[in-house]
């Protein structure tokens, strides 16, 4: 169980590519614009880049609908494009992790052209066909983006079911021809040599038989969660573990699962070494603990987090797995907000917050990932109105509660600033130039205002940003094995403030102090941490080495890393 391996000692830099790097002035990133950044990613010292979805797609949900697995999306470049990436990638000691999303294709997927034609085409069984029920859906679920998991299709008269958007059909895997297809695909990427695959909501495969109606919950809406049906469903393991027999267990790569509401023991069936299916996961729990809880409006229902809250959360995770599976250890994506706007302060210390968020993330156990711009500390944007918004989840949002239901439209912008994902989708701040040197085109969404002050070449020249913070950062868990094998144990339980906690191996400590708030808390050692020795090994203001650390008054957002023997 507690056996080395190279993807828990990796560091993964996430690229969501249309916002990355634009090579050629049509304001979309490309392959190319990833290609010229590359050494920029050796500089920070990342192991592993994963690349959302670059495949054939109409971008209904930029590139999560795809239309051909095989081949790269236009706007992207060409396979040969793709095929000088990986080598480029592979030269510089970096591996590549490809976005799988096999819950559903695009609508434009020839699959699924031909699975509307008719009830007797050979491919309609590839998705999941119902007739309706008193002229209405087949059942009440909502969809992941508002409205009903259903649309109605003129050529049959039947509806097929999209946990998404409608542009986004479920396959169906209970159809042994579509296991078969996916995992043919899997193996031509594998052979072409990528590294290993982000599962896109893996543990949704699976529909319970017969598709019922989801409880009544949200009285304010005629859809409703169906989650107990979809989730973690009946025949998902036999999905996994044929997909793990067939392919994944012929190649050395790595595999992380995006898994919606899992639990650490499904968490510990799905990694454990010994017949997990996937290598770590992605859990939502701490991304939840913002989300008031039972709300019509889900996640987009904010309310204040408090740290006690998230300490629960992540030492349960912490505890709970060590030893008999494996975690990923994320704060942002390209469909969360940035994490200093969040849980930090972007304004007045929004350095001094996004490295103390930085170093609390990384030095807990797990695989860490950084998405891109969290390394020079990117904030949330706030446009102005409905319209600067390119998301189709917020599109969605707008349409179904403030257009059709009423809702007060500050009220959601509001939310949309805090909550949408097009707070990460920003294009990358590079440098001062206009449009922060992302394109010499217009940009397909707005660049956040705030990138004269924030952007890569000014994080670069200054040896007190962020960027170098990481890297050092990444380099530490390179030099010091406790931090990717040893234990944990949280300290300070009840403090609102400060967050601390010990890792534990051989006979070697680490001591992790964080200060989550702008005030100045005394930070004071519980009696049973004893050493003789102690080295800071990183801190984010300056810290004489010799000052005791039996009682240390904190400043805002302070954070410091001690080894202890
Ligand atoms: O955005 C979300 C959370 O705040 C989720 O509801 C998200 O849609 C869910 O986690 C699934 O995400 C993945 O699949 C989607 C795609 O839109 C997301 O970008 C992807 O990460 C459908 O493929
Ligand atoms: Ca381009």
């Amino acid at each position: 169980p507690k056996t080395k391996q190279w993807w828990k000692e990796a560091v993964v830099y996430q690229i969501y590519p249309r916002s990355f790097k634009d090579s050629n002035g049509d304001g979309i990133g490309d392959l190319r614009g990833i290609i010229e950044k590359l050494d920029y990613l050796q500089e920070l010292g990342v192991d592993v880049v994963w690349l959302s979805p670059v495949y054939k797609s109409p971008n209904d949900d930029n590139g999560y609908d795809i239309s051909d697995y095989q081949d790269i999306m236009d706007e992207f470049g060409t396979l040969a494009d793709w095929d000088e990436l990986l080598h480029q990638m592979h030269a510089r000691g970096m591996k590549l992790v490809m976005d799988l999303v096999v819950n559903h294709t695009s609508d434009e997927h020839h699959w699924f052209i031909e699975s509307r034609k008719s009830k007797d085409n050979p491919y309609r069984d590839y998705y999941i066909w119902r007739p309706g029920k008193d002229g209405k859906e087949p059942n009440n679920w909502q969809s992941f983006f508002s409205g009903s998991a259903w649309q109605y299709d003129e050529a049959t008269g039947e509806y097929y079911l999209h946990l998404f958007s409608k542009k986004q059909p479920d396959l169906n895997w209970e159809n042994e021809k579509v296991r078969e297809e996916i995992f043919n695909m899997m193996t031509w990427w594998l052979d072409r040599g990528i590294d290993g695959f982000r599962m896109d909501v893996i543990n949704l495969l699976s529909k319970v038989e017969g598709l019922p109606d989801a409880p009544v919950t949200n009285l304010d809406d005629r859809y409703q969660w169906g989650g107990q049906y979809f989730v973690n469903g009946p025949k998902l393991m036999d999905y996994l573990r044929e997909m793990k027999e067939k392919v994944l267990s012929k190649y050395d790569i790595m595999t992380v699962g995006e898994t919606p509401m899992v639990t650490t023991d499904d968490a510990i069936r799905f990694t454990n070494e010994q017949d997990g299916v996937m290598n770590m996961l992605f859990q939502f729990e701490h991304m939840d603990v913002d989300t008031k809880p039972g709300s019509s409006l889900g996640k987009w229902d904010i309310q204040p987090w408090k740290l006690t809250d998230l300490k629960k959360i992540m030492s349960k995770w912490q505890v709970e797995l060590h030893g008999k599976g494996w975690n990923s250890l994320y704060l942002e994506n390209h469909d969360q907000p940035r994490s200093v706007s969040r849980f930090g302060d972007d304004k007045m210390y929004r350095v001094e917050s996004a490295k103390m968020l930085a170093t609390w993330l990384h030095m807990m156990q797990g695989t860490p990932y950084i998405y891109q711009g969290q390394e020079i500390g990117m904030t949330n944007v706030a446009f102005p109105s409905i319209e600067y918004y390119r998301d189709v989840e917020t599109i969605n949002l707008w349409n179904d509660v403030v257009v059709n239901k009423g809702y007060d439209p500050d009220k959601i912008l509001k939310a949309i600033h805090y909550r949408g994902r097009d707070n990460a989708r920003t294009p990358m701040q590079w440098d001062a130039t206009k449009h922060a040197g992302f394109t010499t085109g217009t940009p397909w969404i707005d660049v956040n205002p705030n990138y004269c002050d924030i952007n890569v070449e000014q994080a670069m020249k200054d040896e007190n940003s962020v960027f170098h913070y990481y890297k050092k950062l990444i380099r530490l868990r390179k030099e010091h094995p406790i931090i990717v094998y040893g234990s944990y144990e949280l300290l300070l339980e009840d403090d609102e403030q400060i967050y601390a906690y010990v890792r534990k191996f051989n006979d070697e400590q680490l001591l992790v102090i964080t200060n989550f708030s702008s005030e100045q808390p005394t930070f004071i050692l519980p009696a049973h941490i004893t050493f003789t020795e102690k080295q800071l090994l990183i801190s984010n203001y300056a810290v004489d080495e010799n000052e005791s650390i039996d009682t240390i008054v904190l400043k805002p957002y302070e954070a410091r890393v001690y080894k202890l023997k």
